[in-house]
């Protein structure tokens, strides 16, 4: 097994105590693909003594970022909405008139599966070179069996061309399409329930999604979805809250997701429901900001009733065009106030505990090897600088 050791480095481990778990003058051993030690350099065991080492002039340690939430697979653009918007027409208001998150469904249909991966990683690309090791991505703009399962291949893709990991989740009740306008319910029987079963068996799903709002789906279709996934054994999490508070939250709670993400219109209720089931609380500030939404998500109560916050790009077309998981952790603090040792935590510890992968998103013994190595003095830094990338090196799976 191959032995390496950094030093020369402060390590941000986001395991331990306020702030940043951080440990000055640290060192870093791994084997193979794991994390086998870390702590300050004077106290390490002579077992690694052997490894072969890598001095990194000062320079900060974090675990490899994780961005939890991207509708990274699709087809087309949407500049001409952002035209729209800025002539003052709302998000809500386009959707209505067919544009919207439908404009990305025909988009993305008529792609070839080719394109759609070359664009992905185009994107994927972005993130790994900010100091991503970890991503999640949805489906969504099929809304039909093939093109639910194309995105969701295309998905697994990018993990085969890339060093990064992939984690899937089924959108399929992301949005009604036109040919069962107004049949919300039929469309989940004839076409998003069946295809959730095929992509399942075919192993092309880790969670499943859906967006619960007066746009797309009811609390009681979105429960039909979540109970079809429970039959699977599927983790669930939910886009609730963006732009109404229907309950998605407390519903997805009630099934012990993963996550319930955007959530700027929760209530305390929503919020103590999510804490009592150890659901993750995802905060999309490029969402917030591309809506010009003035609704805060309620962080306060978040940090009450002790709901770990995650914070990621949802790179979309549509409400979030936005490939940079820094740019979100300096939006997560000027438009959300979080801090930047909870900003960070957000795309690290409680990241990872939003896509239930217990073996990442901290700096400890037997973790996966997945680190940034940052050209900055402090931690805060990540967050503070906009429009500026800072990544020295990236570790991915205990690869240098
Ligand atoms: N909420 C979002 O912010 C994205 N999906 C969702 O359910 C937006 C998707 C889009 O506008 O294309
Ligand atoms: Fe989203």
């Amino acid at each position: 097994m191959s032995k390496s050791l950094i030093v020369d480095v402060a390590v941000a481990t986001c395991d331990g105590p306020s702030p940043y778990g951080l440990i000055e003058d640290a060192a870093v051993a791994i084997e193979g693909d794991r994390i086998a030690w870390v702590g300050r350099r004077a106290d390490l065991p002579a077992a690694h003594d052997d490894a072969s080492e890598t001095g990194f002039g000062g320079r900060l340690v974090t675990p490899g970022l994780i961005d939890c939430h991207t509708h990274l697979v699709f087809g087309g653009d949407r500049a001409r909405e952002f035209e729209l918007r800025l002539e003052g027409a709302s998000y809500e208001e386009i959707a209505r008139a067919g544009g919207g998150i439908m404009s990305t469904v025909t988009a993305t249909r008529a792609a070839a599966e080719a394109e759609l991966l070359k664009d992905a990683l185009t994107r994927a690309d972005a993130l790994i070179a900010e100091g991503v090791t970890t991503l999640e991505v949805k489906s969504g703009y099929g809304l039909d069996r093939d093109t639910e399962l194309t995105m969701l291949r295309v998905a697994r893709r990018i993990a085969q061309e890339r060093p990064v990991t992939v984690r899937t989740s089924f959108l399929g009740a992301h949005a009604v399409p036109a040919d069962y306008s107004g049949r919300a319910d039929t469309y989940l029987d004839e076409v998003c329930l069946p295809t959730l079963e095929a992509a399942s068996a075919a192993g092309l799903v880790d969670a499943v999604d859906g967006f619960c709002e007066g746009i797309a789906f009811s609390p009681a279709q979105i429960a039909r979805v979540f109970e079809a996934a429970r039959a699977l054994n599927l983790p669930v999490k939910l886009h609730a809250e963006q732009l109404s508070n229907l309950g998605g939250a407390a519903l997805a709670a009630s099934y012990k997701a993963l996550s319930a993400d955007h959530v700027e219109y929760l209530d305390e209720a929503g919020v103590a429901a999510m804490a009592a089931a150890g659901t993750v609380a995802v905060l999309l500030p490029g969402a917030f900001y591309t809506l010009r939404e003035t609704q805060v998500p309620p962080v306060d109560l978040f940090r009450q009733h002790r709901v770990p916050l995650a914070l990621a790009t949802d790179c979309n077309p549509g409400s979030s065009p936005l490939a940079s998981l820094l740019l979100a952790l300096n939006m997560g603090c000027t438009l959300f106030r979080l801090t930047p040792e909870e900003a960070l935590r957000g795309v690290t510890a409680h990241a990872a505990r939003a896509l239930g992968l217990g073996d990442r998103g901290t700096i400890a013994p037997g973790q996966r090897a997945d680190l940034a190595v940052w050209s900055v003095s402090h931690p805060a830094e990540l967050a503070y600088r906009i429009g500026f990338n800072a990544l020295h090196r990236r570790v991915f799976g205990g690869v240098l």
